[in-house]
């Protein structure tokens, strides 16, 4: 779980006229190994259509699946995970609908949100904002670089550093003992987008 570089989250409003699913397909194709599927601005039928599209290209590819917020959604379509926010279900809620198989994904925002994630039964956490972001319409300010090295010395579930994430910052983050990333408009807003993540690869090699 996370044991990977980069974790590439879907925003189709950030995506250039690209949709959802053309982005999925190159960023597949760049090697990208977890991709959740965040579209805040959409009917549940059709981000439901998108889903089963992704679930396809994804297993075919042996590429994690992760649908943010919608649980329903998440189950319907045989996604590996499900990421949530603190103010979502509870994670014990979380899992007695997705049972224990699937992932489930916790944003925090500081060490008690941490520790609790853990305690909980939380099989990631999202760490973040680390930097000053728009692309989430009720984002918090941002964390810093201490909530990062806090969770690298205190937590021992799997996390991923989130928010402002780009090519000129992401090994400071690396440096703090971050090792996977997630990023929405770097990524999705890129106009190559292999060309991006092979640049973003050579920042933390
Ligand atoms: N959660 C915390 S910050 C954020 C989310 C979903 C948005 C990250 O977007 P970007 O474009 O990578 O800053
Ligand atoms: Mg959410």
């Amino acid at each position: 779980m996370l044991d990977t570089d980069i974790y590439a989250i879907t925003s189709e409003e950030h995506s250039l006229g690209r949709s959802n699913i053309e982005v999925v397909q190159e960023l597949i194709k760049a090697g990208v190994k977890i991709i959740q599927y965040r579209e805040k601005e959409k009917k549940k039928l059709y981000k439901y259509q998108e889903c089963i599209k992704i679930r396809e290209l994804t297993r075919e590819a042996g590429v994690v699946f992760i649908v943010n917020d919608d649980i329903d959604l998440a189950l319907a379509v045989d996604a590996d995970g499900v990421h949530v926010g603190q103010e979502d279900l509870p994670v014990e809620e979380v899992r007695r609908l997705v049972g224990k198989d699937m992932i489930i994904g916790l944003s925090t925002h500081s060490p008690e949100q941490a520790r609790d994630a853990e305690k909980r039964g939380a099989d990631y956490i999202g760490v973040g904002p680390v930097f000053a972001t728009n692309t989430k319409k009720d984002v918090c300010a941002p964390v810093g670089l201490e909530y990062v090295e806090y969770v690298v010395k205190n937590i021992k579930i799997p996390f991923v550093a989130i928010g402002g994430i780009k090519e000129h910052n992401i090994a400071e983050v690396k440096k703090r003992g971050a090792s996977c990333f997630a990023m929405v408009t770097e990524i999705v807003g890129a106009k190559d987008i292999p060309a991006k993540i092979k640049a973003l690869r050579e920042k933390l090699s």
